[in-house]
């Protein structure tokens, strides 16, 4: 078993100072896979002081120098692709097949796109010909916390990284406490692709510990998270002391506005993506929306694509689901699945309990509800596992009034074949992104949320924006 105690610190593995050990448990088997360090106060001051002495020869360094050690990055990112996957597999139960293909792949689509923007971004430029002394600087924020969750651990802590690489931002990252591994192994590639030191540090920890030390640390400039809106709340309130920038990518309830004139794979596609990573992704399509007419065979399709999928553990190769990440998950889906019969939701496919034959390991069957109302607790809280809600609707404004109504506010989907509603639909929806007809977010495309979806966003040019200050200068000398 893995025994990784130590926390990179300062261009080193150190030993914990104030660290209490921490299972990290496979939910494939749930058998303990690895122990590792959660750090306390001592080890928090020491990666945020390694952090700020490096600030000044940081992030004044030419852009492009930033940019070609994010290319040197990428490249051992690649060499280390097989390490990575294995870990994720272990630690948070992505199928290997998925893990390899997606939550690899998803890193380096990151850093890729964030290294393709990073040249857009005036560093330093002229205000305007009527100010012909003044410039524009955009410069590192600062020392930058960074606190990341277990769903998609690389996908995350990826945007984070490499923007804050770009920009000039030392930082400390905090993985999630359920995800550490590929975290570990990400500080090894950061190593060996020759950050200097001080520039990246981690420390592993929890919420209660690390993760508020860091929010309410007075030499951190800046937390960017992501994970749960009751954290990122916890967050804002703790960062608010020292009024720090707060960026924050939380949780979504997504809906996937389906009409009678969609392609005929709209609602198959639907359904397949709500399941995707057994449901764990913030920008789920989770409530899916069907016009009337089109309702009936659409709830029959989506209980195909349930029974259809398969669930199993990590280790297989194979297009099946794995298990969610850990025992509070599990117990969380199996009281919102309880919740959706109890409030009148019609069960169409799966329900209760793991599926047959996997007694071990936190599985949980895909599972369908049709006839939900928009006010059941299905449908508005994030479920964060394989269950899909589907609300009949009557008209185009039924359809926004409904897909509106909710507290988040990150991603909503629309399937049409006439492009002025699918336009109409994009325009009216509160939601940081609109993915419609199947087409996913072009390079680049900023991600992130309104309303309690959170703040700010990541990926591309926008991600690095929000790493940077910017300074208003006048009596430039000419150069
Ligand atoms: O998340 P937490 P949990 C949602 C999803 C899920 C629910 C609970 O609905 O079911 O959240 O998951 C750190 N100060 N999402 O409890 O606690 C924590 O250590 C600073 C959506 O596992 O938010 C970890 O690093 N940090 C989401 C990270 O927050 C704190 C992804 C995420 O854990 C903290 C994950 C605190 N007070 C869950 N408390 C998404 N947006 O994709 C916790 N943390």
């Amino acid at each position: 078993m893995l025994e990784k105690r130590e926390f990179y610190i300062g261009g080193q593995w150190v030993a914990p100072r104030d660290g209490t050990d921490c299972p990290v448990i496979d939910p494939s088997t749930e058998e303990v896979c690895a122990i590792i360090s959660l750090g306390g106060q001592a080890d928090t001051d020491a990666a945020v002081a390694a952090a700020r002495g490096a600030f000044d020869s940081f992030a004044y360094t030419d852009p492009a120098e930033r940019l070609a050690l994010l290319e040197r990055i990428i490249e051992v990112y690649k060499s280390r692709a097989d390490d990575l996957a294995q870990a994720m597999s272990l630690e948070m139960g992505a199928p290997i097949e998925m893990s390899r293909a997606s939550q690899v792949g998803a890193g380096i689509w990151n850093l890729e796109n964030l290294a393709m923007a990073q040249p857009e971004i005036g560093f330093i430029e002229p205000l305007g010909d009527h100010a012909p002394d003044d410039r524009i600087i955009r410069e590192a924020v600062g020392v930058a916390a960074l606190i990341t969750p277990w769903n998609w651990p690389m996908n995350q802590i990826t945007l984070k990284v490499g923007a804050a690489i770009l920009a000039g931002c030392p930082m400390v990252l905090k993985p999630s406490e359920i995800s550490p591994l590929s975290a570990l192994i990400f500080a090894e590639i950061m190593h060996e692709a020759g950050v200097p030191a001080g520039v990246f540090n981690l420390v592993n920890g929890d919420g209660p510990g690390v993760g508020t030390q860091l929010s309410v640390h007075p030499d951190v400039d800046m937390v960017s998270f992501t994970g749960s809106t009751r954290a990122g709340i916890l967050i804002s309130k703790n960062a608010a002391e020292t009024l720090k920038r707060v960026h924050l990518e939380l949780g979504g309830k997504g809906a996937n506005v389906i009409f009678a004139d969609a392609d005929d794979k709209a609602v198959k596609r639907g359904a397949m993506h709500c399941f995707n990573n057994s449901g764990q992704s913030c920008n789920a399509p989770t409530r899916m929306l069907v016009e009337r007419s089109a309702y009936d065979a659409a709830v029959e399709t989506a209980r195909e694509v349930a029974e259809a999928t398969r669930v199993g553990p990590a280790s297989e190769e194979g297009k099946h689901i794995g298990p969610v990440v850990s025992e509070a998950q599990y117990d969380k889906i199996q009281a919102l699945i309880q919740k959706g019969m109890d409030e009148g939701a019609r069960l169409v496919a799966g329900g209760l309990g793991r599926p047959e034959g996997l007694n071990r390991g936190f599985y949980v069957r895909p599972t369908v509800f049709a006839d939900v109302t928009n006010d059941m607790t299905i449908a508005r809280e994030e479920i964060f596992g394989p269950v899909l809600s589907i609300i009949p609707f009557d008209t185009e404004a039924d359809a926004l009034r409904i897909a509106n109504d909710t507290v988040y506010g990150l991603t909503n989907y629309v399937q049409s074949t006439d492009g002025a509603k699918r336009n109409r639909m994009a325009r009216h929806l509160r939601a940081g992104m609109i993915e419609m007809n199947g087409k996913g977010r072009g390079r680049g495309a900023p991600f992130g949320g309104m309303k309690q979806s959170g703040n700010g966003r990541e990926a591309g040019a926008w991600g690095i924006e929000d790493f940077l200050e910017v300074k208003a200068v006048s009596g430039w000398a000419a150069e």
